[in-house]
């Protein structure tokens, strides 16, 4: 259960000095205006709010933060809404206020000798993408929903997504970070630095920290230089064993070529198939399993081309691979990727679904889909299991979708049986029950289990430290204190 916020003090006093401060197109207050903000991505949560605020810089939402504190109303940070654990959606108190990043939305600068963007936290991935493109570099995270999501709400959950296996997560692309803290105070820590050992890498706090620690506002980000020569191809598998195979022989060549490795079951490639328009299948036959591989050099005249193919006809002569396709032109890559994107919008169209991000050691993922697609047909006979996602870093979206015959409501009302079973099996393995997608408002119950005993105890020591009347984003990450 998440804790209801408590009833703020004089919130008409405050909604006059927020209004002052932030002028008519830097506060929200009708109830229709503030609707989309308050329900998620996956319309799992419906809140209220006080207010939506969009301070348009640091000095306004500095501003901002100090007001709400001083009237003790809790703040909920929000970029693009695509939270997929409710991290972004405020409790249905209406005492809490949503606070959006998104005037906040200028790119900085972009220089090509350190290869660096200092971004603000509002600016849309797919934004930031195009413009490190433009100036002839690459910003290597890319994830399904990079239209909408925004720099400070990648940042804030560490996103992962189809580019880690060869670049890591957002955190490993930071260089410098600057911040308001719970009290309204800028944290000043927009280095950028490759090398810098002065006591705490105190920015790695706030990626990952959910909102629970503070806004990012903006951060120093480290690109890398764009491809010359990119190589895309779909692979039918036979299970995950083979898909494990083509991995491990990619790898033991060249690890380094790897750009993005993705598994995709039978089942999911046909609700996109099915229910994406322009998404087909180019494949002679639909297979149990897929993997779609991306290799990317930055270097020209590598070959890139030769060296997919003869792996990819060793892998066929070994029977790893049953049939695959390589992409001919820009046009036909994205074609193949779209098979890949379109999985969680295809899965929305199917009916209710339950997601479960998990990560196993990578050796364990063959184990774990079999396992979970087991247990879950156990537990509700015509379940549709559609595993997929990022098999190079080990993190599957064992993703369940309801079956064709059963009312949504109670397919969702048993939820927490999927989940608990697939958690059980996940632990098993030594895996984690949330690879890329965050805690939010969904997990915090499981992190008693977890992350209990020390771990929970420190990071409840670091958010009591920062934001000791818990007015950043309450309820998310943190069980009641009880557990
Ligand atoms: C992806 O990898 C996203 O496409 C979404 O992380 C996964 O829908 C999902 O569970
Ligand atoms: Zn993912």
């Amino acid at each position: 259960m998440t804790a209801v916020s408590p009833t703020p003090a004089d919130p008409a006093k405050l909604l006059e000095r927020l209004g002052q401060l932030l002028g008519p197109s830097g506060m929200l207050t009708a109830a229709g205006d503030m609707d989309p903000f308050c329900t998620d991505w996956r319309n799992l949560y419906h809140g209220r709010a006080l207010a939506v605020l969009r301070p348009a810089d640091t000095r306004e939402l500095s501003e901002a933060v100090r007001l709400c504190v001083a009237h003790g109303v809790p703040m909920v940070p929000q970029g693009g809404n695509t939270s997929m654990v409710g991290g972004a959606t405020p409790d249905d108190s209406g005492h809490e206020v949503v606070i959006c990043m998104g005037r906040m939305n200028h790119i900085r600068g972009i220089d090509p000798h350190e290869m660096t963007m200092e971004v603000e936290a509002g600016v849309p991935l797919k934004v930031a993408q195009d413009a490190a493109r433009e100036a002839g570099m690459m910003l290597p995270l890319s994830i399904s929903s990079e239209g909408s999501a925004q720099m400070g709400g990648i940042l804030a959950t560490n996103a992962g997504g189809n580019n880690t296996v060869r670049y890591g997560n957002a955190r490993e692309l930071v260089l410098g970070l600057e911040a308001v803290l719970p009290d309204g105070e800028v944290f000043h820590g927009l280095r950028r630095l490759r090398k810098d050992n002065t006591g705490y890498a105190l920015r790695q706090l706030f990626v990952g920290s959910e909102g629970t620690l503070g806004f990012i506002t903006r951060a120093i980000i480290q690109l890398q230089p764009a491809p010359k020569e990119v190589e895309v191809a779909l692979c039918a598998v036979e299970d995950a064993q083979g898909a494990l195979a083509l991995f491990s022989a990619f790898r033991a060549l060249d690890p380094a070529l790897i750009q993005a490795f993705e598994y995709m079951s039978g089942t999911g490639m046909a609700l996109v198939n099915d229910l994406i328009a322009g998404a087909s299948l180019p494949l002679e036959q639909p297979a149990p399993a897929y993997v779609l591989v991306e290799l990317a050099t930055p270097r020209p005249g590598a070959d890139l081309r030769e060296f997919m193919e003869g792996v990819l006809a060793d892998a066929m002569e070994k029977g790893i691979v049953t049939d695959a396709v390589m992409a001919e032109s820009e046009g036909q890559r994205a074609n193949l990727w779209k098979l890949r994107e379109e999985h969680a919008e295809a899965q929305k169209r199917a009916g209710a679904s339950v997601k479960n991000d998990v990560s196993v050691p990578v050796a364990r993922v063959p184990e774990l889909i079999a396992r979970a697609t087991r247990a879950c047909e156990d537990l509700i006979p015509g379940i549709r299991p559609a595993p997929f996602g990022h098999l190079g870093d080990g993190n599957i979206h064992f993703n369940v979708v309801q079956p064709v015959d059963m009312p949504a409501d109670a397919f969702l009302a048993r939820s927490h049986d999927i989940m608990d079973t697939v958690a059980d099996i996940v632990r098993d393995l030594d895996g984690s029950f949330s690879a890329e997608h965050g805690v939010g408002q969904l997990k915090p119950y499981m992190m008693a289990e977890w992350r209990g005993g020390a771990e929970l105890a420190t990071m409840r020591r670091i958010k009591a430290a920062l934001d000791p009347h818990d007015l950043m984003n309450p309820g998310k990450i943190f069980p009641p204190a009880t557990s």
